[in-house]
């Protein structure tokens, strides 16, 4: 099989075997099904971009995959998702929803065109391939968001993200198995200051969709976007640091949202798009270069707003500053006016790492790679397996049911199977679902979020030996610990986690050569 060097790990092969294993045993649809499951396992990540219409998401977008090419604002595109995946040869298409496909030429600044030039109405969705490398470990899905007055929009969003109601058990097998596996795998949620009740609803969906065995936060991450937007001031305990005040703020929405997401990251993806995506240039660093040299009283009256920081009367051009506003707005302005300050030398190249790390994205590529890249496996898996039993439930044929039914069984027994308790167990811990002194939750965290063996016991680097040691010792506290001195919650989690570093001592064991 081609694709099986890029399968995320040992679940997802074995659910790729199952699938054909049984192709031949089912009906043509079910089988085509599971060529279509297949498929998508040897597939990177797919990670769909949600939230609120105008919450950033698709500044974000560009930010990730470090190029300026997905239309923010206006413009048809931003009604319609858009799918940035890996190519060799950059790439747009129009697929239409009779599965028409248009190549579409790129507009002159390399981004896609915001305007379509066909009938929006028939459009499903865009797909970009596009060289960059991020998009080899992660297929990026912008989404046109809820929260917008346009119908069409919304349900298209809400059907990537599963929420449409599907025509489960109706004759349109070839409708429902498209449903069942055109859902994303993982969500990044983009909240500005006020997370709400359609919020809420949009994740509760996405995790019913995703989750065969309730994933739950396991596959979704929140940003709390627009940090720059925050006044420190009326943030209790922030003091005048914005920083701090969105780190409170993205705390209380993490609490929000707590079921539903693992973590919550204040970011600024709009001046992590100029930074990151060639937005920020050589000419900005000098305009800002200008700014600096004014005295403080003028630059921090032109800073009060952004209808100042243009109008005001100063030898700056006004449409310089403009340029300026819309890449960094005023927060950008004033963090590179003072790197300025504190070392005039700093070239244009050091600016834009300034306003790289002032906008957080670093932090939150590092949490895409731990909690998304490491669950990789069980996250596909288990997207997998809910679409195969999806596929099965579909079919009108009970043998065949039973039949896919027993081989999901067969498969769960398996030792590779056991990271999708391990998940679970990780999604009440988590939640808050089941009370764990602080050290045994974080240990908890700790084997179920890294993919790494030295880094799941906590000894990254260490020796086959010691780790081995380790790890038969933890599995045998965790044992004694779920049967004496644990609840009957707790004890749950205590035999997931001792079967969890059992696994991990065999395979340290089996290794040895
Ligand atoms: N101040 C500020 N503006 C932002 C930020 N991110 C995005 N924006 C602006 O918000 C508007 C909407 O952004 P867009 O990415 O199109 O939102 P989408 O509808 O969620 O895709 C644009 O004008 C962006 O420049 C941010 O972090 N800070
Ligand atoms: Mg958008």
């Amino acid at each position: 099989m081609t694709d099986q060097g890029r399968l995320a790990g040992p679940l997802s092969t074995s659910v790729a075997n199952l699938c054909r294993r049984l192709q031949p045993q089912v009906s043509a649809r079910t089988a085509a099904g599971f060529a279509e499951v297949t498929r998508r396992l040897g597939a990177p990540l797919q990670v769909a971009v949600a939230g609120r219409i105008k919450s950033g998401k698709s500044t974000l977008v560009n930010a990730l995959i470090g190029r300026r090419v997905a239309p923010t604002d206006v413009g048809e595109c931003t009604r319609l998702v858009t799918r940035f995946q890996y190519g060799t040869v950059d790439r747009i298409e129009v697929v239409f929803t009779n599965g028409r496909k248009q190549v579409l030429p790129f507009a002159a600044d390399g981004m896609i065109p915001a305007e379509l030039g066909v009938d929006i109405a028939e459009v499903s969705h865009i797909e970009a391939y596009l060289t960059n490398a991020v998009l080899e470990r992660m297929t990026v899905i912008d989404t046109p968001g809820l929260g917008s007055l346009d119908a069409a929009s919304v349900s298209r969003t809400e059907e990537l993200l599963g929420a449409a109601k599907g025509g489960e058990g109706s004759d349109e097998l070839d409708e429902t198995s498209r449903n069942a596996v055109a859902g994303a795998e993982a969500v990044l949620y983009v909240v500005t200051q006020g997370v709400r009740a359609d919020d809420q609803q949009a994740l509760a969906a996405f995790a019913a969709a995703t989750a065969s065995r309730e994933a739950g936060p396991v596959n979704a991450i929140a940003v709390l976007n627009k940090a720059d937007t925050i006044a420190p001031e009326s943030v209790q305990g922030a003091g005048s640091d914005l920083w701090q005040a969105a780190t409170i703020l993205s705390e209380k929405q993490a609490a929000l949202l707590k079921p539903r997401v693992a973590d919550v990251l204040p970011v600024i993806g709009l001046i992590a798009e100029s930074a990151e995506a060639g937005g920020f240039t050589s000419v900005d660093a000098e305009a800002l270069r200008q700014l600096s040299t004014l005295d403080e009283a003028t630059l921090e009256t032109m800073l009060v707003a952004a209808d100042i920081f243009t109008s005001w009367d100063c030898e700056i051009p006004a449409g310089t500053r403009l340029r300026l506003l819309e890449r960094l707005d005023l927060y950008g302005v004033r963090q590179a006016v003072e790197a300025i300050r504190a070392q005039p030398e700093i070239t244009a190249g050091g600016l834009r790492r300034v306003l790289l790390e002032a906008s957080g994205l670093a932090a939150l590529r590092a949490r895409l790679n731990v909690v998304f890249a490491a669950r990789a496996d069980g996250i596909k898996a288990a997207a997998a397996l809910a679409s195969v039993t999806a596929l099965a439930h579909a079919s009108g044929d009970p043998a065949e049911r039973q039949r896919v039914h027993d081989a999901i069984e067969v498969l769960l027994a398996k030792p590779e199977a056991h990271q999708l308790r391990l998940l679970e167990a990780l999604t009440v811990v988590v939640a808050g679902a089941v009370d764990m002194p602080e050290d045994l939750a974080e240990e908890v965290l700790r084997v179920g979020s890294n993919a790494d063996i030295g880094a799941q016991l906590g000894m990254p680097g260490g020796a086959r030996e010691e780790l081995a040691a380790h790890a038969l010792e933890r599995a045998g506290w965790w044992r004694s610990f779920a049967s004496f001195g644990a609840t009957p919650a707790q004890s749950r989690v205590a035999h997931v986690v001792h079967r969890a570093y059992f696994l991990i001592w065999q395979q340290l064991r089996e290794n040895r050569g």
